[in-house]
């Protein structure tokens, strides 16, 4: 260690010195100049349609549905299903806001709220289409309400399996735009399908259960006019992990991080990710000036 210089560094005013500079620093932690947003369309959508057998399904339909029906439809429920394709983002991104964009397209009584909950488990996307919410006979590989892909992988609980925390809720009035978000829980959710990606199995799209003729209708991928938009803000990981601010270069500023955030854990200047800030992320950082 001794050959990157660290023991005149660590000594007496120099330590001091440094001591100092990195008091300053210790604002730009974080203030990192480098985010990139973008705008992913959906890669699945589907609806769930609680209706008695045989199955039903809305894998290739231009909508999907969230609440329920009136009698009419014998007063059953619909839930969405909507995931999407995080692999341009890269590995090491810190996701920073993230926006649900849907169209709805039709509805029939009021105001209601429309929540995204996570999915708990995978489910399918197949070939079932109708006009309506009435939904279609299901084809193979649709998730129903039974089944997460059809005919023969059900769900624990017929009608999907979704967390229960709310990631983001919209009251849905008229026809037009909603944007969800951004919120702490949709951040991350998505950081969390980055940093895993066999763990994404999308959001529910969950509206009104109680109240008849609370459905609200939404554009799925396959309307072609007003798909579905995820808008992501993050920051890419640093080309070099001892460029701790993130900012292009390997300076004075990262060494100061790194000096500020000595004998701790702190994820950002520990530079060889062995949980200690110490003299070795110090020659890492002088090794990479
Ligand atoms: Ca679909
Ligand atoms: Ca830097
Ligand atoms: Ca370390």
């Amino acid at each position: 260690m001794t050959k990157f210089g660290i023991s005149h560094v660590a000594d007496g005013k120099s330590r001091l010195r440094w001591i100092f500079i990195a008091s300053l620093a210790g604002g730009l932690i974080g203030a990192n100049a480098l985010a990139v947003t973008v705008t992913l369309g959906s890669v699945k959508d589907a609806t769930l349609i609680s209706d008695q057998l045989p199955e039903l399904a809305l894998g290739a339909a231009y909508s999907i549905y969230s609440g329920r029906v009136g009698t009419q439809g014998n007063s059953t429920l619909r839930r969405g299903l909507m995931q999407f394709n995080f692999s341009s983002i890269p590995a090491g991104s810190t996701v920073t806001s993230v926006q649900l964009k849907l169209y709805m397209s039709a509805s029939q009584t009021g105001t209601q709220t429309v929540n995204l909950q996570k999915s708990l488990l995978s489910w399918g996307e197949g070939a079932s289409f109708a006009f309506g919410g009435g939904g279609a006979p299901a084809q193979t590989n649709d998730a129903t309400w039974w089944n997460r892909f059809y005919p023969s992988q059900p769900w624990p609980t017929p009608g999907g399996s979704f967390s229960t925390t709310v990631s983001a809720s919209k009251s849905i009035g008229g026809v037009g735009w909603y944007t969800w978000g951004s919120t702490t829980q949709l951040v991350a959710d998505v950081q969390s399908w980055i940093d895993q990606p066999q763990s994404n199995f999308g959001w529910g799209v969950l509206g009104n259960e109680v109240t008849l003729q609370s459905v609200k209708r939404f554009d799925a991928k396959e309307s072609g006019a007003n798909n579905p938009q995820l808008i992501v803000m993050y920051s890419p990981p640093p080309a070099n992990p001892a460029d701790v601010n993130n900012d292009g270069r390997v300076d004075g500023i990262d060494l100061a991080i790194v000096l500020s955030a000595w004998g701790t854990s702190n994820g950002q200047a520990d530079i060889n990710d062995d949980q200690l800030v110490d003299g070795v992320d110090l020659a890492l950082v002088l090794a990479a000036w």
